[in-house]
């Protein structure tokens, strides 16, 4: 069935009776076709009801141009217009309702429902109603259909809130110039009073006075064949009706702000409707609510597809790196989503309006607030990443350069905060203050790590050094053991140690070590190179005997301008005192020696603040100590060892005398002066070659000089002079004294 005929529209139609509800995709497209959808909230709507063929249609069509059925004579009678018929008018922002006649012959008994619930929806929808009436019939209560109105103005009152005065115009038709126009007046308004009068009020309506909701007018009309006067009569009407201008202009305080935006009139008329043709309550102002609520979400959801794909290449650029200016982005997106969603819902009621653009703003926070998510954990890893191949770079370099280098690293954090703050679209909304305090954290974990392996590894170096610079201040007091041993060492350690000391102490201030912490890796320190100056000493005590034997030597062997003693021209007196000069001096060296431990004694440390934000300390006052105390583990040179030692030393040194003692006995054959080995060669060469001709003497020489040329031959030069010396030696101490000794018997006997 077409329903629509472009200008024209079957809005209640039997089928709509029967289902109860509109066909609204056909409204839709009437709305669209017949050129209404642009209208806005600018219109008025106007209905007529009557009598079944009083001319209502005939009416409408002279007033606004509309093209309703009307009755043709010729061809039929009874009901034309069915239902409720709309169009508009031809020129003004007018929409008009054809309304079927009441007291239809047509409808059945028991079928008065249909046209209360007709003339309801009329009424429901319009802002002025028309009833046509015939002059003749004013007098017949009935036939002039009032109790219809009874019956709407009841229901209107009870179902829908009275937000907007009422014009109620009565045409009476087929006017007569003799017919008496006050008495007309009086009694239609008459017959509303009364009506009013007798219906039941709900209570906010029971002392409301008649005319606060309604405006009731009375208009004549002449017969309608009276073409001229009838043209002049409805042209004063419809300017009344539609002419702003006209002093008479029925709508002229109207507040079109109240009314449904016109492209919405599908959906808002198939909720009326189908509240009144079930029966239901229908309350006007929540419809118009429900409406707005309708569009609004509509229209929001409009404005969500419409920066969907701005939102999805946000989503996108964010998975893959960090969004420069997030915040400012997601913004602009909202921005755009608010101005279309502006752009349409700005009409709507006004707290329906506001709460959808809230739910706007809400949803799309939310969306922004997954990508925020994702942009944050891309900010920290990007920073993080920074810091970690800074911190790579910095192993590379000096340990001195740290506290500078970690100093500008600091700007990465201030980076990232910086970016953060750029990613929100609402401070303190996303919580951002969390992350950063978060990040800095864990940035500072990071770079405190970072700086304890770089401390460890410096550390161990630090060790190394100290040992060696122990090695070194130990060694130079073995090589030249004296009386002021031990307090060369303490002295020279103690400036060694105090300058370490200052520079590990200013690193670890530098490097952002607590205090607290300060002190302890210090006191490691002190504790680690103590130990280790121990461990110097202890090994270098493992030279102490020889050292000691070799400056035993040196001043016993030696005099004192540095040459040998000759022992042959010194009386055996003379060298008892070198010996028991140069032993007591030695063994009083290792008198010293036998000092048993060593510690140190650190004063407290005195700490001054001197920059604005760094704690630096005055300097350490450290005192060290070697003292001979026994109730120590810490113990340089044992009982056990000293004793060890003195005794060995004593042997030694006893060796060496009995050695000078023995010199100065034997070196007899040194001393026969070397002319005379001349002489004696000179007067036993002969005597030597004979012995050579001798084969017990050729043999044995022949058989020395190949040994002598064979070692020689083999590189082995010196074996042959130790083989000599070892001979020498041997006819030198054991045969010569021999000899010497029974002569010098034979003289003293
Ligand atoms: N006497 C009289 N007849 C009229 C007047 N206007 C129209 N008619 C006639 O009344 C008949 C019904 O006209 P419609 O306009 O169809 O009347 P209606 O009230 O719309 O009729 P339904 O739609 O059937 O309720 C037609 O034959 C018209 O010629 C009028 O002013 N006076
Ligand atoms: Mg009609």
């Amino acid at each position: 069935m077409i329903k629509n005929y472009g200008d024209r529209y079957h809005l209640i139609d039997k089928k709509a009776l029967e289902d109860k509800k509109l066909d609204r995709d056909q409204l839709v497209q009437f709305v669209k076709e017949s050129g209404i959808s642009e209208i806005g909230k600018n219109y008025n709507i106007i209905s007529i009801i009557g009598s079944q063929s009083t001319g209502k249609s005939t009416l409408l069509n002279q007033l606004f141009g509309t093209k309703f059925d009307v009755q043709n004579r010729q061809q039929s009678v009874g009901q034309t217009t069915v239902g409720v018929w709309i169009s508009k008018d031809i020129q003004n922002n007018i929409v008009v309702l054809d309304v079927e006649g009441s007291d239809s012959v047509e409808r059945k008994s028991g079928e008065n429902m249909v046209e209360n619930q007709t003339a309801l929806m009329a009424l429901a929808m319009s802002h002025c109603f028309i009833i046509n009436v015939f002059l003749n019939a004013l007098g017949q209560h009935t036939s002039c259909q009032l109790s219809i109105i009874k019956i709407i103005m009841q229901q209107n009152l009870k179902l829908f809130q009275q937000d907007t005065v009422k014009h109620i115009i009565f045409v009476v038709r087929d006017w007569d110039e003799d017919a008496n126009y006050e008495e007309a007046s009086r009694r239609l308004n008459g017959y509303l009073l009364n009506i009013w009068k007798e219906i039941p009020k709900p209570d906010q309506y029971r002392e409301t006075d008649f005319n606060q909701l309604f405006r009731v007018q009375v208009v004549t009309l002449v017969y309608y064949k009276m073409k001229k006067e009838f043209a002049e009569q409805t042209n004063e009407l419809h300017s009344k009706l539609t002419n702003n201008q006209d002093p008479n202009f029925i709508f002229s305080n109207f507040d079109y702000e109240k009314n449904v935006r016109w492209s919405d009139m599908p959906q808002y008329l198939s909720n009326i409707w189908e509240v009144i043709s079930n029966n239901k309550d229908l309350n006007l102002p929540n419809e118009k609510i429900l409406i707005s609520n309708m569009r609004c979400q509509q229209i929001k959801l409009e404005a969500l597809e419409g920066v969907k794909q701005l939102n999805e290449d946000l989503q996108n650029r964010v998975r893959s790196k960090y969004v420069d200016h997030f915040g400012q982005e997601c913004q602009t997106i909202m921005n755009l989503a608010k101005k279309i969603y502006d752009k349409d819902a700005r009409d709507y009621h006004i707290e329906v309006y506001k709460e959808k653009e809230k739910e706007l703003k809400d949803e799309l926070i939310n969306k922004f607030f997954s990508f925020f998510q994702k942009q944050t954990e891309q900010l920290k890893q990007y920073y993080m990443e920074q810091l970690t191949d800074n911190l790579e770079k910095l192993k590379k370099e000096s340990i001195y350069d740290l506290p500078d280098r970690l100093n500008e690293l600091d700007l990465l954090k201030v980076e990232f905060e910086e970016q953060l703050g750029k990613s929100v679209i609402e401070v303190g909304l996303w919580h951002e203050e969390d992350h950063i305090r978060f990040f800095r954290q864990q940035f500072d974990n990071n770079t405190k790590s970072f700086v304890e392996a770089q401390l460890a590894a410096f550390k161990q170096q630090l060790d190394n050094i100290i040992k060696s610079e122990c090695d070194k201040i130990v060694s130079s007091q073995v090589l030249n053991i004296s009386q002021k041993f031990w307090l060369q060492i303490e002295i020279d350690y103690y400036t060694m140690f105090s300058d370490k000391y200052k520079k590990y102490e200013t690193l670890l201030i530098g490097l952002r070590v607590q205090q607290k912490q300060v002190e302890d890796y210090l006191n490691k320190f002190e504790e680690d190179s103590f130990y280790n100056l121990k461990q110097v000493i202890a090994v270098a005590s493992g030279r102490f005997k020889d050292q000691l034997f070799q400056q035993f030597k040196a001043q016993f062997v030696r005099a004192a301008d540095g040459q040998p003693r000759n022992w042959q021209k010194l009386t055996e007196e003379e060298i008892f005192h070198f010996y028991s000069e140069s032993r007591d001096k030695v063994l009083s060296l290792l008198e010293i020696l036998r000092i048993r431990k060593v510690k140190f004694i650190k004063q407290q440390v005195a700490i001054k603040q001197k920059a604005k934000t760094q704690l630096i300390t005055s300097g350490p006052k450290i005192q060290y100590q070697i003292s001979s105390d026994t109730d120590s583990d810490d113990i340089v040179l044992n009982e056990v060892f000293y004793t060890q030692i003195k005794m060995q030393l004593s042997e030694d040194i006893d060796v060496q005398y009995q050695d000078a003692i023995q010199k100065h006995k034997q070196d007899f054959l040194q001393n026969i002066p070397k002319p005379f080995w001349f002489l004696l060669l000179f007067f036993m060469y002969d005597d030597v070659l004979r012995w050579m001709g001798n084969p017990l003497f050729l043999y044995p020489i022949l058989i020395i000089l190949c040994f002598i040329g064979f070692c020689i031959a083999i590189g082995l030069h010196s074996l042959p002079k130790l083989a000599f010396q070892w001979v020498f030696r041997t006819i030198n101490q054991a045969v010569i004294p021999l000899i010497f000794g029974g002569i010098s018997k034979l003289k003293g006997s």
